[in-house]
């Protein structure tokens, strides 16, 4: 299992939460999604097939891109 905490500077909303909780949580191999409006930053815990490279591919997708 691994987890990775992701910043997100495009979050700015209960809304933005939402999504990428809901977006995230489908993803086969994600356990568990925390995200944070005040901090923007969410972790992720989460094991094959999910990937930190798929998930940051599924936020740029989603129009929330983790930095770098
Ligand atoms: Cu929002």
């Amino acid at each position: 299992m691994n987890t990775i905490t992701l910043h997100i500077p495009g979050i700015s909303c209960h809304h933005c939460i939402h999504t990428i909780n809901t977006e995230l949580a489908d993803m086969e191999g994600v356990k568990s999604v925390e995200a944070s409006l005040d901090s923007k930053l969410v972790t992720v815990t989460f094991e094959p097939p999910a990937s930190e490279d798929r998930i940051r591919d599924l936020l740029v997708e989603i129009n929330y891109p983790a930095e770098a």
